[in-house]
């Protein structure tokens, strides 16, 4: 065809145009008023807790790989370098961990989810994520959830590198859901046509997690 788009158009317009023609990141989200900021059963606190399965890998940026995989028109595996080249974003957000405590307005900045599936392009029947950590932890979502406006693979906190015991030095977060599914320390995304369970949803945990719904446990 005559009027190939260059290859930067097509990646960037591709994605979004199929994406917005499904309607794949309506996900009825909207801003919430601040009498219903604190969701059902969480508590707010000022300092950071630390959570995690107790074995925090130490990866230095020279070893440090994403990789992108499963149902995606463009594998990737990236280095520290090539991740910084990325456009980068930044995003302010709450944390609310299903152990009942809730942070108000962290401040993030990384590559937001949305710029680096522009990148991978998922494919049509890409339907769910699966996060695998250098810790071997895994978490589980859907992919509209994953691709949520304010989801991002953070690499700085308040201005910060973001520190080893909080996933650095790069933790995905998703402040919509309860905090396990913002796996720190992350190195691997694949794409999948159907859910599975992570970790914690194999022992017990919402496969979903939404806070405004208390989805702590399988049975919620
Ligand atoms: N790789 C990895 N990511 C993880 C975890 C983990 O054990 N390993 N724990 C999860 C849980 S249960 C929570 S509550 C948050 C805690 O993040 P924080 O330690 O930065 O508060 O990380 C989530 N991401
Ligand atoms: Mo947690």
């Amino acid at each position: 065809m005559s009027d190939d788009p260059t290859p930067a158009d097509s990646k960037l317009t591709t994605s979004k145009r199929r994406w917005a023609s499904e309607g794949k990141f309506l996900t009825g989200r909207i801003s919430r008023p601040d009498a219903d900021r604190l969701p059902p059963g969480q508590h707010l606190v000022k300092n950071w807790p630390v959570l995690d399965l107790g074995q925090q890998p130490t990866v230095s940026v020279d070893s440090w790989r994403l990789e992108v995989r499963g149902l995606v028109e463009t594998p990737l595996d990236l280095n520290w370098t090539a991740f910084q080249e990325l456009d980068q974003s930044t995003r302010v957000s709450d944390i609310h961990c299903v152990t009942t405590w809730s942070r108000y307005d962290n401040q993030w900045q990384g590559v937001s989810t949305r710029d680096l599936l522009d990148l991978a392009m998922p494919k049509a029947n890409a339907s769910h994520v699966m996060l695998t950590s250098y810790d071997g932890y895994t978490t589980n979502l859907p992919l509209a959830d994953f691709a949520a406006e304010d989801a991002i693979l953070a690499t700085s906190w308040e201005g910060q590198p973001l520190s080893r015991d909080h996933g650095g030095p790069m933790r995905l977060v998703v402040p919509h859901l309860y905090f396990w599914k913002s796996a720190k320390w992350l190195r691997r995304i694949d794409l999948l046509a159907a859910d599975a369970a992570g970790f914690w949803e194999q022992n017990g945990y919402h496969m979903y997690a939404d806070p405004w719904r208390e989805q702590r446990y399988s049975g919620d």
